[in-house]
This record gives C-alpha cells, structure tokens and sequence, in this order.
C-alpha cells in the first residue's frame, strides 16, 4: 500500500512528475475560493501555482466548500496537494499542485469560513460555484427571493450558508472592523459576471443595510473573466492514473485537458497574483472573449449534450465520432462566430477549429449528461443571445432553432426507445408539468417551454420563422427519431443551396 500524497512526499515524487516550484509552506493565504471543485482545481488554483513560482507572495488559496464535506477531508490530510493530469493525445503529464492551503467545510465549520472571509490577509474572493448557486434574477439584475439559499441568507444574515449570504456577511464584518473589502472574482460561465455579481451582492445587502449596500456598490472591484478548460467530473480512474503516475494515493486528482484560458480585467485594488506567469491576460474589456467562448464553446457543448445523449451517446469525443452530429456541431461553431463583434486578437474561425480538436481529444471522457445539467441557467447565454443576435442581423437561425429543438426534447425525459433520463435543472418540476400537459405535440411542447418566465425573449419565441424552425424540427424528432433527424439536417447541410435560393434570409441553412 502506497502513503498519500503530502508535503512529506514531495521530495520523493518520480522524476517525471512536475512540482510545485516554491515551497509552499512558506506562502500564507491571500484568496478565498467557493467552490473547490474539479474545474477551480484545474484551473485558477494551477494559474496560481504558477505565479507563486515565478513571482511569490502570499496568494496561496484557503478554499471554502459550501455544501459537501468530502474534497475538505480529501485534500486536508494531503496538506492542500494534488494532482493536475494533462491529458492529451500523447498521454498524460502529472504535476502537483500546491496552491491550495486547506479547505473549509462551510456546512461543518461555519465560522471559519467567515473568519477567512473576514481576514485582512484576505484580498480576493473568486468563485466558482455553478450557474444556479448564485440566486440572481438575470433579467432583472436583482436576488431571486425565491431561491432557497436567498431566501435563508435574507432570514438569517448572520449565519449565512448561500453565495451572496456569505459574500454579504464577509464584507459586512470587514467594513464593522476597519479592514478593506476583498476583490470578488466570479469564475463562472456567465456574461458580464463581475458586473452581475455585483448588481446581485449590492440589492442581497440593500435589502439588509442599506450603508453596507453602498459601501459594497462604492468600493468593491468585481472583474470580469472568461475562463476556460474542459475538466471532466474525476473518476476512479482518475484516481488510479494519478497514483500510477505519481505513486501516491490522492483522493483530490482531477484531469483536464492541456489547453487552458484564462482572461481577466485587471481591476485589484487590493492586489494580485502574478497570474500572467502562468499564461492569464489582462484585458481592458473581457465581455468580446465572454462572448466568443459562451457562444461558441459552451453553445456547442449544450447541443452536443442534448443531441449526442438523445442519439444514444456518452461523451464528447463520441459525438465527434459520429459524422453527422460533428458537421452539425461545425455548422454551429459558424452560425455562433457570425454573431460575435470584430475584435483585434480574436479569430472565431481558428477558434472554431480549434474546438473541433479539443472536443476530439480521445484521452478526455467528458460526460455529455454532465454538460446537459441546468439547461435553463445554460441556454440563455450560450444559444439564446447568440440567436437573437441572428433573428435581428438576418443571420443563420436554423443552428440555433436545431439547438433548442434538441433540448426540448431532452425535456421530455426519455430517448427514442423509451428510455428515461433525469432532468437534473432547477426547474425540472416546472418542466415536467408543461411536457405532461403536452403530450407528443412539438406546437404545444414549444409553446410550453417556451412560456418559462425569462427563458426566452419575446421578440425570439414569438417570431414566425424561429417558431417553425424549432416547432419544425421538434416535430421531426418526434416522428422519425432523433438520430434519423440528426442525418437529414447534416445531409442539408452538407447539399449545395437549391438554384435560385436567395441569401440573406433569416432562417439560413449553412
Ligand atoms: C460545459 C463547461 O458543463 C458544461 O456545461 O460546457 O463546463 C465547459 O466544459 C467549460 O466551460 C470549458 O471551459
């Protein structure tokens, strides 16, 4: 039986395996993180390692695990270390990564989380703690008081279990005690995210206090960032590669792909990372590759999740396997590219091919049902916008109508020969009483759905062309199958446009 990884083992590590290059002990703690998943293991947390070897300073991270207890007594008793597997077509690189201090279970330590929010050494709090955590109405830019972490937060700010709970309690006991406020930089896969974190935090605490709301709105930096590297949820497997690799039990590996993002507007009053060290850029305005990587990358990944899964597939790399969902997928990769703005530095063309690779990639299993969770916190930003964009500058609307169709009928609950499937969503009681009341009828189906409060603008589902589009293939789905459906819509795509068809029509084939 091999020991576990700690910083005892460090020095005995196999010559292969890369190692923190500074001792990480000798480090304190500048940043609180929410959220120590898979994907802040994969990517701030490795950002960080970097810029603590090539320019020190007292950024390690205490992460804060809101609800389960499992990757605090996972990566503790490994004195915060872990692996970080690269895995492309030439194997798997292992590096341990010692940036992260220790992690707090808020549900079983409370107050420490608190503390380490209060702390002067704390100057950053980053975030990534999925769509749905956040509890922010988008479209008003305001708290959903019927979120249930909200509406807890709100009845008892002291003891606060929610995101914006805790941030709000955090700078509250900051602002009592004389001590700066922290810098709040969200990592999750939403427009403009500093900018609604921001609207969500300053009408949590307006709500409670109206100085500290102000005090929040006056002198909190909330940055804006994309981030980006496909992390699938970690295995066993991960688990025994990580050991073979390094020879250490690690009960927190994860495995990511080798391409990594990272963008940021550089607003830190209180300071930061020298995170350009590990390959982040600074950005006067993030909101151009937001757009590109939530239109283009997620955009494709959610219609990859719902068509891949409904055609009887497990991961990514499958559907890029099968010929007709990767044209299908190119094809959307374009209609997406047409509605972003020019931007020096941005090429969507490149971009999209490079997609097409990284979606590829053989060594990375990643799960299609993961990608498919929270379609109504995931649709708005990654194929909504996007497609009223095109609806308003006559550009191709069918990928974007195919799109939604695939994930109407994923609502439905069960695949072509009856299987069912879970709807993991917030919404999903709410989901499943429109498709009970609409039986097999893609019109009513639609209309359904397409009723969900803030889902889709009313200029887009009311639209003639968009309706039959969506309607159109839904019905088709129905009927003949989804994969059936899938082949003819890749077969159009892939036929010459009929003599005498005229361009420029909204509902374009590309
Ligand atoms: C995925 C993302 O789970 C999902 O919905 O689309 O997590 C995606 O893998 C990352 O954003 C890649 O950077």
């Amino acid at each position: 039986m091999s020991g576990r990884l700690s910083l005892d083992g460090l020095a005995k590590l196999p010559a292969g395996v890369a190692r923190p290059g500074y001792a990480p002990a000798r480090h304190g703690a500048g940043i609180v993180h929410l959220g120590v998943g898979a994907f802040h293991r994969a990517h701030q947390a490795v950002y960080t390692d970097a810029a603590l070897a090539a320019a020190g300073g007292e950024w390690r991270i205490d992460g804060i695990a809101l609800r389960s207890t499992r990757i605090a007594d996972a990566l503790n008793p490994q004195d915060g270390l872990y692996t970080l597997l690269e895995r492309g077509e030439n194997g798997a690189a292992a590096r341990v990564i010692g940036s992260i201090r220790r992690v707090i279970a808020a549900a079983r330590d409370p107050q420490a989380a608190l503390a380490a929010l209060a702390a002067p050494e704390t100057r950053i709090v980053s975030l990534t703690v999925t769509e749905k955590a956040y509890g922010i109405d988008r479209a008003r830019g305001a708290v959903a008081l019927d979120h249930p972490a909200i509406a807890a937060d709100l009845a008892s700010p002291r003891r606060p279990q929610g995101v914006l709970g805790l941030l709000c309690e955090g700078l509250r006991l900051r602002r009592e005690r004389g001590v700066a406020p922290f810098t709040v930089l969200c990592c999750d896969n939403l427009p403009d995210n500093g900018g609604l974190l921001r609207l969500g935090l300053v009408d949590f605490a307006a709500r409670l206090d109206s100085a500290l709301a102000q005090w929040i709105g006056s002198r909190v930096a909330f940055p804006s960032t994309m981030v980006d590297r496909i992390t699938p949820a970690p295995t066993e497997e991960t688990r025994l590669l990580a050991r073979r690799l390094i020879g250490l039990v690690d009960l927190a590996a994860v495995e990511a792909e080798p391409f990594a993002q990272w963008v940021i507007e550089d607003d830190f009053p209180g300071g930061r990372p020298a995170w350009e060290q590990g390959g982040a850029i600074f950005a006067a305005d993030v909101a151009p590759f937001e757009a590109m990587k939530l239109r283009m990358l997620n955009g494709s990944h959610s219609l990859m999740a719902y068509a891949g899964l409904l055609c009887g597939h497990r991961h990514v790399r499958d559907v890029m396997r099968d010929a007709a969902l990767a044209r299908l997928v190119r094809r959307h990769l374009g209609a997406a590219a047409a509605t972003l703005d020019p931007t020096r530095g941005i090429d969507p063309d490149r971009y999209a091919e490079a997609l097409m690779r990284r979606f590829a990639n053989p060594a990375i299993a990643h799960e299609l049902a993961q990608i498919a969770m929270d379609g109504t916190e995931k649709l708005p930003q990654r194929i909504v916008a996007p497609a009223l964009h095109a609806l308003t500058h006559g550009q191709p609307l069918r990928p974007f109508a195919f799109a939604v169709a695939a994930w109407m009928r994923f609502c439905l609950g069960r695949g072509d020969d009856g299987t069912r499937h879970d709807l993991h969503d917030p919404r999903a009681e709410t989901i499943a009483a429109v498709v009970r009341g609409a039986g097999d009828d893609a019109r009513a189906i639609f209309r359904g759905l397409s009723a969900l409060p803030g889902l889709f603008p009313p200029r887009l589902a009311q639209d003639a062309g968009w309706q039959e589009a969506v309607e159109g293939v839904l019905a088709r789905m129905l009927e003949r199958g989804v994969a059936e459906t899938v082949r003819a819509e890749a077969a159009q795509d892939e036929a010459p446009p009929p003599a005498g068809a005229s361009g420029g029509q909204a509902i374009g084939r590309r």
